[in-house]
């Protein structure tokens, strides 16, 4: 359905998060009468005028996917050029997910796994409506960087959400597997190789080719835990920290496949350590279960 947005459309319901570093900020309001997340990036807010200045913008469309759509975002006034990202209708998950919330580590043994977080990832994980649609071309198939449509090797790799496609530096693409129901590095075994060496060399072949990034300028990697539990994998400049690429999520494809490699169920045995946010549904999940002190 298309839909055309402007910020005077949008009214502030509450600011959710801002990074540390103060370069993104993310907002809940209304648009209409449907509820929307808007992440805002820029080098630094004035949160008290940040309402009165949206109202002067005019915006670019430059995605659209499901309830995703990306802007470019200009202003005459106090703010400077920024990229919006806005989600619309946001479930109470997105309005979670963008907000500041307590962070606490956890260590999932694959008991744990299996007793508490499968069982809350079936239940309550996020909409892969947008996945599909780029597999199956009816979104962003025009900036298509890599393709293999094989039912069990193929994959899809697409300029990630978070890109803004201008900066080499700070490139940043996503691959999609075709296959379904493979959730997470949990449920990778030797079977898989074929399709995670598939990725890594035909998406290294059009990186190059398209961007003359090569291999040793790029990072490589799934999260653990993902948002979305339909298999990815992350390809980021080395020099763009992108959020997500510390020791607590993101495990490297090429560690993945040497770790298969040595034993199809290193990742059904191993413990893996990671960071649960107060609210999220993991973190309810753990907590019904007393795994906090
Ligand atoms: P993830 O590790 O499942 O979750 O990665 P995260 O969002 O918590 O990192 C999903 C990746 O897909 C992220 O890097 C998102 O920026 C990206 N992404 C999410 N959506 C909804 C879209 C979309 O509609 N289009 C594109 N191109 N990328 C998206």
């Amino acid at each position: 359905v298309p839909f055309s947005f402007a910020f005077s459309d949008f009214k502030l319901v509450k600011v959710l998060r801002e990074d540390a570093r103060g370069k993104l900020v993310t907002l809940h309001g209304t648009v209409g009468d449907k509820d929307a997340v808007v992440v805002l990036e820029r080098k630094a807010f004035d949160i008290p005028v940040l309402e009165e200045c949206l109202q002067q913008t005019t915006v670019k469309e430059t995605l659209q996917n499901d309830v995703y759509s990306t802007f470019d975002v200009y202003s005459s006034g106090s703010i400077a050029h920024m990229k919006a990202t806005l989600i619309h209708p946001a479930t109470e998950k997105h309005i979670s997910k963008y907000s500041d919330r307590e962070p606490f580590i956890v260590r999932e043994t694959p008991e744990l796994y299996r007793s508490v977080v499968l069982p809350s990832i079936q239940e309550n994980k996020f909409s892969f409506q947008w996945v599909y649609n780029i597999l199956e071309k009816k979104t962003e198939s025009e900036r298509i960087v890599a393709e293999d449509p094989d039912p069990e090797v193929g994959f899809v790799m697409v300029p990630d959400m978070k890109w803004n496609r201008e900066n080499v530096e700070s490139l940043y693409l996503i691959a999609i597997v075709h296959r379904r129901g493979i959730r997470s590095i949990r449920d990778l075994r030797q079977e898989h190789l074929p399709l995670l060496e598939n990725i890594l060399n035909k998406g290294l072949a059009a990186i190059e080719e398209k961007f003359s990034v090569k291999a040793d300028k790029l990072r490589i990697y799934f999260h653990y835990q993902p948002s979305y539990y339909h298999l990815h994998v992350h390809f980021t400049h080395v020099k763009f920290e992108a959020p997500g690429t510390d020791a607590l999520r993101a495990h490297l494809l090429e560690d993945v496949i040497d770790n298969i490699k040595m034993n199809s169920e290193f990742y059904n045995l191993k413990t893996l350590s990671y960071i649960v946010r107060e609210h999220d549904a993991l973190y309810y999940a753990f907590q019904d279960k007393k795994y906090f002190v």
